[in-house]
């Protein structure tokens, strides 16, 4: 979506008046005069809006290349050089590791933007990581099913909660449940995420909207509902582990520096949409323009360099760093970080006494209104026990 720009030049107040009878020669030349002039200012109007919208359009040139601005912070990424250590495991492909910059600009001056700074994704700063196998795609319902129905695992949302769990909860709220995007009938302010999410008994993987809906013939759909819990005990019995922060950013760049989006600096390519996010009115109507109005199944999208699939949107994914908004400030100062794994504990200053750990990548609910945080480097959180219908994952060994 193109930036805002000012209206279109009003079309001009030309009196259309039929001349009077018999006119004189005055009467002639001088409303001719006057519409000269009137032609002339609305050249100079539109000549004016025409210059306002070139530099509004450079300016969106020169912020939709960052990774090669001569003022970019983002230098160029070195990847380790040599192949991968064996054939690839099933369903997974080779990320090479190596140095990086790791961070988001402050997207607001871009195209589709959104209205947050995100400072927690700055400074940028350099990042080494090892090599390492990683999911081609989100973990799918079939996969998860396969892992309950070896092991009998249930799911934190299955689950009742305790009283020692949640102190400050009614008793009668202690049922099992999640929570679920619910569109509003009408547009609503941005400011109160309560509007559209609701804590639904009965909300699980196997029902990602509540207990009427189902993942029947959703195989292929990325799992939801999935605490941190959930995705740890899956990836364990899959002989794998949970990205770190650092690894999944390292992944979705692909091997560039600083790029905007996992497929490069222009959201739109061709007018083609390359990530299922949200189109329309948040939280309202999504139009579904880029062929998914909510869920979509995995890989519907080209994969980025690395062969990844939906990095960007579709849902969230846990990785394994604990949250806090300082981290990058903390790592800026160690020189390049090498295969960091995030702060020991974590801390939000929104919800203090929430334990979060970080989620990448965006989700079908992300949009220039609301998020945009399906852009590369930029972070998402999420508290540990709390699942929803736009949050999965996926692993690396
Ligand atoms: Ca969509």
């Amino acid at each position: 979506m193109p930036a805002p720009t000012p209206p279109d030049p009003a079309p001009d107040d030309r009196n259309e008046a039929a001349p009077p009878a018999g006119p004189g020669l005055g009467a002639v030349v001088i409303p001719a005069v006057i519409c000269v002039i009137m032609l002339a200012v609305a050249a100079l109007a539109a000549w004016k809006i025409r210059q306002i919208k070139a530099a509004r359009a450079n300016a969106g040139a020169a912020a939709t290349t960052p990774g090669t601005h001569p003022d970019s912070p983002f230098a160029p990424t070195l990847e380790n050089r040599g192949g991968p250590p064996g054939p690839a495991p099933d369903g997974m492909v080779w990320i090479p590791g190596g140095e990086f910059s790791m961070g988001c600009d402050d997207p607001r001056s871009s195209v589709c933007g959104g209205p947050d700074a995100m400072p927690d994704a700055r400074p940028i700063h350099r990042v080494y990581v090892d090599g390492f196998w990683m999911d081609r795609t989100e973990v799918t319902n079939s996969q998860f099913a396969a892992f309950v129905a070896a092991t009998g695992y249930v799911t934190t949302a299955e689950r009742v909660p305790t009283q020692e769990e949640f102190p400050d909860a009614p008793p009668e709220n202690l049922v099992a449940g999640s929570t679920v995007f619910t569109p509003t009938d009408q547009e609503v302010p941005l400011n109160d995420h309560f509007r559209w999410w609701r804590y639904e008994p009965g909300a699980s993987w196997r029902h990602p909207e509540g207990p009427s809906s189902s993942i029947e013939g959703r195989g292929q759909f990325p799992v939801v509902q999935v605490s941190y819990d959930d995705a740890l005990a899956f990836a364990r019995w899959a002989g794998k582990r949970l990205p770190t922060e650092a690894e999944f950013e390292f992944a979705e760049r692909g091997g560039k520096a600083g790029e905007r989006y996992a497929w490069g600096n222009d959201l739109q390519p061709g007018g083609r949409w390359m990530a299922n996010i949200y189109q329309g009115t948040f939280p309202m109507k999504d139009t579904a323009a880029d062929g998914f109005a909510g869920l979509a199944p995995v890989a519907q999208f080209p994969p980025n360099p690395y062969g990844l699939h939906d990095t960007a949107g579709n849902v969230w994914e846990w990785v394994s760093d604990w949250y806090r908004p300082d981290t990058y400030v903390l790592h800026a100062k160690l020189g390049t970080v090498r295969n960091p794994k995030g702060p020991d504990s974590p801390f939000d200053p929104a919800e203090p006494k929430e334990a979060k750990r970080v989620h990448r990548g965006g989700s079908f609910l992300c949009t220039d209104q609301y998020c945009t945080r399906y852009m590369n480097g930029t972070r998402g959180k999420g508290e540990v026990s709390t699942g929803s219908n736009h949050v999965g994952f996926r692993c690396v060994k």
